[in-house]
């Protein structure tokens, strides 16, 4: 069998792009990870030490509410439009593409150094009218212009796409789900995912489902033999998107880990995508995540709304921060197992499968010594020196602390060297020059060390702190 390792094929492995935190092109299977216990402060600041992300579903119309964009620019690192970037929102009218909200949401995420995951671009639900009531091979054209309108659209700001979403059936038959597109012919699926590879061949590409934690269950197995097929046949997917929404009907359960680290073991990352949890028990949430930080490929989770109030099952109570905006007990365990965690590898992948089981602690971390560029000189009048250390450098991108002393209200301007790019900044609030290659990051409450990654894009200078401001 020739199998095509998708990444050795596509220009998206070898093109460094902006990418999340959690990097999405990390890499992966190495034999052991490096156990660093670190101590973010915020979910998308212990996620990126790590090499990952932490994210959130973000819906428009709330973008006006300061409570809520208060935990957002905080808290995250990658965001999923929840409903801006469906079927019926971004084409209502055939042919007629309307891309507002999404770009709001867009806009607001990358202006803040977050990235963000489109949703989705070819979904049985949530179709326009015009398409429900299509078949045939009028339908798979129209699918098929979607795809590539859509996704050439957003090309270059948005790093992983949900290309199918929920396409396999509920119960036992571990087959598809009838639907108009599954009516259009089997390789419908595939279809989607090629047109997507040639709109944006530098976005992750993903296949996203809901019920497919249990691996037991006839529908991950449905899931992971098309992915498994995909792969030896050199469709290209990179990635897959486990919903993971729990409840009672559809809990937890603790092979959850082995789902996750087979199938990153058939060559592809591994999502959480819209993670809540009936009631918001701490220990579920900690094992999630738990699960999460010991497989490699696992780059990245990502909470389905902000506070219970925002959720799609608020009644539920199934998210990390209350109506009122305070952290649960759900919040802290999350945070402590993020920080807990492995960051991921700093090595090539290898050829065989990652482990499935959890790393040893004792393997030190691959990455070189955090080395530090000269402090700033405090400027006449008095303000503040910055200290800017390397941290963790991966093979795509690397990880920079900034160390601000002689004020707590500061505002530190740093410059990365094109065409490097900042995809991922913790414990404080940017803003950016219009060349997008100087950040002014502004101390917001948490503290006086602050990080970023950059995405090398071929240049591993180390970026420059300008000043330090107090004021
Ligand atoms: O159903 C939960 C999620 C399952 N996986 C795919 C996700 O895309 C899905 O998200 C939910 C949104 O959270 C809801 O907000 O998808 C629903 C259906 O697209 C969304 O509900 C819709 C309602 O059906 C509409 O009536 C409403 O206008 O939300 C819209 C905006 O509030």
């Amino acid at each position: 069998m020739t199998e095509r390792c998708h990444g050795d094929t596509r220009p998206r492995a070898r093109t460094a792009i902006v990418l999340a935190a959690a990097a999405l092109l990390a890499a992966t299977g190495a034999a052991f990870l490096p156990s660093t216990a670190s101590a973010g402060t915020t979910l998308g600041a212990s996620a990126a030490e790590k090499g990952r992300y932490f994210g959130t579903a973000v819906a428009a119309s709330r973008l006006s509410d300061n409570a809520y964009t208060t935990i957002l620019n905080r808290e995250f690192n990658m965001v999923t439009a929840e409903n801006e970037m469906k079927m019926n929102a971004t084409e209502p009218q055939q042919g007629r593409f309307s891309y507002g909200a999404a770009e709001q949401i867009v806009n607001h995420a990358r202006s803040r150094g977050m990235s963000v995951r489109g949703h989705t671009l070819a979904w049985h639900s949530q179709q326009p009218g015009w398409m429900e009531s299509m078949s045939g091979s009028a339908l798979r054209q129209a699918m098929l212009n979607h795809v590539t309108q859509v996704a050439t659209h957003f090309r270059g700001q948005v790093v992983a796409w949900d290309v199918v979403n929920e396409a396999f059936a509920d119960g036992s038959s571990g087959g598809r789900r009838d639907s108009n597109l599954q009516r259009t012919g089997n390789d419908w699926i595939e279809a989607a995912f090629r047109a997507a590879d040639a709109a944006d061949p530098n976005a992750k590409l993903c296949y996203n489902d809901y019920n497919t934690d249990n691996w037991t269950h006839a529908k991950t197995q449905g899931v992971y033999n098309m992915v498994r097929d995909f792969k030896a046949r050199g469709v290209p997917i990179d990635c897959v998107g486990f919903q993971s929404h729990f409840n009672n009907n559809s809990p937890y359960v603790s092979n959850y880990r082995t789902t996750l680290s087979s199938f990153a073991a058939l060559g592809v990352d591994v999502q959480i995508t819209e993670l809540d949890i009936q009631g918001a028990p701490a220990n579920t949430y900690r094992s999630v995540v738990e699960d999460c930080m010991a497989v490699p490929r696992c780059n990245g989770i990502t909470v389905w709304g902000i506070r219970d109030s925002d959720s799609w099952l608020a009644s539920q109570t199934p998210l990390l921060f209350n109506s009122n905006g305070s952290k649960k007990a759900a919040y802290d365990a999350v945070l402590a197992a993020l920080n807990n965690g492995a960051a991921v590898p700093t090595t090539a992948p290898p050829t065989s499968a990652p482990p499935t089981s959890a790393p040893p602690t004792s393997t030190p971390p691959t990455s070189a010594p955090p080395t530090s560029a000269p402090p700033t000189t405090p400027p006449p009048g008095g303000g503040c020196t910055a200290t800017l250390q390397d941290s963790t450098r991966w093979g795509d991108r690397f990880n920079s602390q900034v160390t601000v002393s002689g004020a707590s209200n500061w505002s530190v301007v740093v410059a990365v060297t094109p065409p490097q790019k900042v995809s991922a900044t913790w414990n404080g609030s940017p803003t950016w020059d219009s060349s997008g290659n100087v950040m002014t990051m502004r101390s917001n409450g948490s503290g006086n060390v602050f990080g970023f990654t950059t995405m090398a894009n071929g240049n591993w200078t180390r970026p420059q702190v300008l000043s330090c401001t107090a004021s």
